[in-house]
């Protein structure tokens, strides 16, 4: 039977190593959950980086780390330090992750970051071509590899190969800033099926086919001489049921067994009955918006001085890429907007916003989830937004509303969020203003919509139709070479 195998920066797992002992931690998230139920069915490998430093681990240990790794099908690609500094922390995170997300003015364009970027793409590529067969699929993740699907069609043309951008595919105009846009663009068109998360990206993406590689295209089909690309939508979900279940066991904990976050806000809104809580959650990355969202806050209490001391904002930031000078400044600018507002606002009993600079158990991300009225949700730019997707799964009690950014990508799935301009502040301060004082009517009227739509189309689903479509396009490889 042929296979089907995973190829993404990282593995599922990350590895914990304290003295002696190692132990592998099986990552949660939206990705993991997704292939999880497609790569084991089918029998395949997961090939991909373990997180640790190669140059840190003496040779027993990698050895350790591998065998652990081979027992859970996965296959390592180590990395050095050197490796690790240009091909991740630069090419694709000041080059690629900025450029895709429209931040021209950070891109940043180190011919070495590139050099190395390309090492590392073969050696992902190598890595595949090892364990996989002629007649086998490959479905590559993200924007970290976009050179992998060229690498293994060059050497093995019979591998069906898939391609999911996890992110934006910019317009032309800017992809074409780019100085490496034609390696880019020709390691990518390696795939027979390209993925991204709604049509607009597909749309950009094919414009750059067009205008850079004069190929012919026939709405969504690229036509190649010796084969042809399929290029869809496919907008990722999550595992729905996971949200609902999770938040169903927290509402029936007793006061004994709830956790100590859980807890407080319970006495928040004991306090006062009117009160609100606003909840912000992502990773801190200026392509987010944390600083016009934290602005646009401020605006609002201003504007509507009557919710002064009665809605507070919880705002969770991931720390995410610390090692990028553009990433250090974004934490100094939102530390300090924080301040300002608690310092404008603040009163003995009330504090406008709760700042956790950190990641947090599952367990508290549902409480937060559950507990809070309004998520404003304001990225300037975002592939998709799994956030949006976590809340409405969250709330088993149909109340609650949305405030959405139009340059995300789940917007185009949730037209019942209110949706917002997410630099126009005070676009944003009346927006917050109609969700905080929607009817509950209306809230659940809005929330049993959105919640229908995301349900059916979940992580599970979206995987599935992602491979069923791999499989259609292999026929139609095969009948195209019979012509
Ligand atoms: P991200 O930019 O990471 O993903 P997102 O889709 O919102 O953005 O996923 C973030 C995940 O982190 C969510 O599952 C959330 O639950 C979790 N998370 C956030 N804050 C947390 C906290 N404090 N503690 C624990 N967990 C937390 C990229 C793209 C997105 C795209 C996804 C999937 O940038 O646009 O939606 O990939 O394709």
């Amino acid at each position: 039977m042929s296979k089907l195998h995973i190829v993404a920066n990282r593995l599922p797992y990350s590895i914990k190593k304290e003295d002696d002992e190692i132990e592998l931690i099986a990552s949660v998230g939206g990705l993991a959950t997704g292939m999880k139920s497609v790569y084991e069915d089918y029998g395949g490998k997961w090939i991909g980086w373990s997180g640790l430093n190669s140059d840190d681990l003496e040779e027993k240990e990698s050895q350790k780390i591998d065998s652990l790794l081979g027992e859970k099908n996965c296959v390592t690609v180590p990395l050095s330090e050197n490796e690790i500094l240009e091909y991740y922390e630069g090419f694709s995170n000041k080059t690629i992750w900025p450029l895709f997300h429209y931040f021209t003015q950070y891109v940043d364009y180190t011919p070495a970051n590139w050099e190395t970027y390309k090492k590392v793409n073969q050696r992902f590529a190598d890595k595949v071509l090892e364990v996989c067969e002629e007649g086998d699929t490959v479905w590559v993740h993200d924007y970290q590899l976009l050179l992998v699907p060229e690498m293994i069609k060059s050497k093995k043309p019979g591998v069906t190969v898939g391609f999911f951008l996890h992110i934006p595919f910019p317009s032309y105009e800017v992809f074409r800033i780019l100085p490496w846009r034609m390696e880019l663009l020709k390691g990518m068109l390696g795939a027979d099926l390209l993925g991204f998360h709604i049509y607009d990206y597909e749309r950009h993406f094919i414009s750059s086919v067009r205008r850079l590689y004069g190929y012919e295209i026939n709405f969504n089909q690229i036509n190649l001489e010796d084969r042809v690309i399929k290029v869809d939508a496919y907008p990722m979900g999550i595992d729905y049921d996971k949200f609902v279940n999770a938040s169903t066991d927290i509402m029936h904990k007793s006061i004994h067994e709830r956790s100590d976050l859980h807890k407080e806000l319970e006495k928040y809104f004991l306090m006062a009955p009117q009160r609100r809580l606003v909840l912000s959650i992502d990773r801190l990355d200026y392509s987010k918006g944390i600083p016009q969202r934290l602005k646009a806050f401020g605006n609002f209490l201003r504007k509507y001085p009557e919710f002064r001391g009665k809605v507070t904002m919880i705002m969770l930031a991931v720390p995410s890429r610390g090692h990028v000078e553009e990433y250090q400044k974004l934490k100094k600018e939102v530390d300090e907007l924080v301040g300002n507002i608690n310092g404008e606002f603040g009163k003995v009993n009330w504090v406008p916003v709760w700042y956790f600079y950190r990641s947090l158990p599952f367990e508290n991300l549902i409480e937060l989830y559950a507990s809070c009225d309004v998520a404003l949700i304001t990225p300037l730019r975002d592939g998709m937004n799994l956030v949006a997707k976590e809340y409405v799964a969250s709330r088993i009690t149909g109340t609650g509303a949305i405030v959405l950014s139009e340059m995300a990508g789940v917007s185009k799935e949730m037209g019942e969020a209110i949706t917002i301009n997410p630099i126009n502040e005070d676009e944003i301060a009346d927006a917050l203003y109609k969700a905080l004082t929607m009817p509950v009517d209306e809230q659940k009227e809005r929330m049993q919509l959105l919640q229908h739509r995301i349900q059916r189309y979940s992580i599970f689903k979206w995987a599935s139709e992602f491979v069923n479509d791999l499989n259609k396009v292999k026929e139609l490889q095969q009948e195209f070479l019979a012509k």
